[in-house]
């Protein structure tokens, strides 16, 4: 079967997002609006056991500040910090602090060449996603992608598969002609369950997540001026990238 199109997430896939960027933007809202919580680097990785902005914050005050007297409204205050939160995050990627990961924009490019479609399939909310692309990839990237499932479109976030269900109807495509991109294990066990065949880039928060059944996990896409490493006991046989013939050849694979 042919491969139809390409399924990116975006945070931690895409581009390292998370320990720069997202963590950085809630901090910043907390400030402002006088909260004391400060989410350090560590911190951030155990919080980061939950997908979605408005969810980890409720997942903060749950597990971590039970010292924190929860005012009526609190509800509203998490929807007020998280647009908060989203208005520094796109103000920090305007500034251009948060590149491509190696050999995305190269395999982008030779899917665009090759009629190759793309989607993404995210837990971010879609103005982060448009300002990611618009500033790490071109003004017009955005329009390199066909379906852009993100946030809020489906009620239940990754691990469960809801997004690339979402992503797979609005392509009209099957499992099967598709490859999916994460970086985690929240975003393999979503894609795995809606059927996909998902390469892994890890990064330094999700390195020593559990990645069974990932069609590769390697330390990222590669350049043939920064060649890949197949981690997880998988061997890239010599290859410098995974570029769309690899790709194939996984898809082909039992
Ligand atoms: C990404 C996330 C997101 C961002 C924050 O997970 O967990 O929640 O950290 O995004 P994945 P919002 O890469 O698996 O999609 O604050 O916009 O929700
Ligand atoms: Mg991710």
């Amino acid at each position: 079967m042919a491969l139809e199109a390409l399924i990116f997430d975006v945070d931690g896939t895409l581009a390292d997002t998370e320990r720069d960027g997202h963590r950085v933007a809630f901090n910043q809202a907390f400030a402002e609006v006088g909260l004391d919580w400060r989410w350090d680097v560590e911190l951030y990785g155990q919080l980061l056991a939950v997908t979605g902005g408005k969810e980890r914050i409720r997942y903060y005050v749950d597990q971590y500040r039970q010292d924190y007297v929860k005012p009526a409204d609190f509800e509203a205050l998490v929807v007020r910090l998280h647009a908060a939160k989203t208005r520094h995050y796109t103000a920090l990627l305007g500034q251009g602090g948060i590149p491509l990961r190696p050999g995305v924009r190269r395999l982008l490019e030779e899917a665009r060449a090759r009629g190759v479609r793309l989607a993404i399939a995210t837990t971010t909310t879609p103005d982060n996603v448009s300002a990611l692309l618009r500033h790490a990839v071109s003004p017009e990237a955005i329009l390199w992608f066909e379906v852009i499932g993100a946030g809020d479109v489906v009620a239940a976030k990754k691990p469960a598969p809801d997004i690339y269900y979402y992503v797979l109807n609005q392509l009209r495509l099957s499992p099967a002609q598709c490859m999916a991109f994460e970086d985690s294990e929240n975003g393999l066990r979503a894609a795995q369950a809606a059927g996909l065949k998902t390469v892994i880039t890890v990064n330094d928060y999700t390195r020593a997540h559990d990645f069974h059944g990932a069609a590769m996990v390697i330390d990222h896409l590669g350049e043939p001026s920064r060649p890949f490493q197949g981690l997880s006991g998988y061997d890239v046989n010599g290859a410098c990238c995974l570029d769309l013939k690899l790709l194939e050849q996984l898809q082909a694979d039992a």
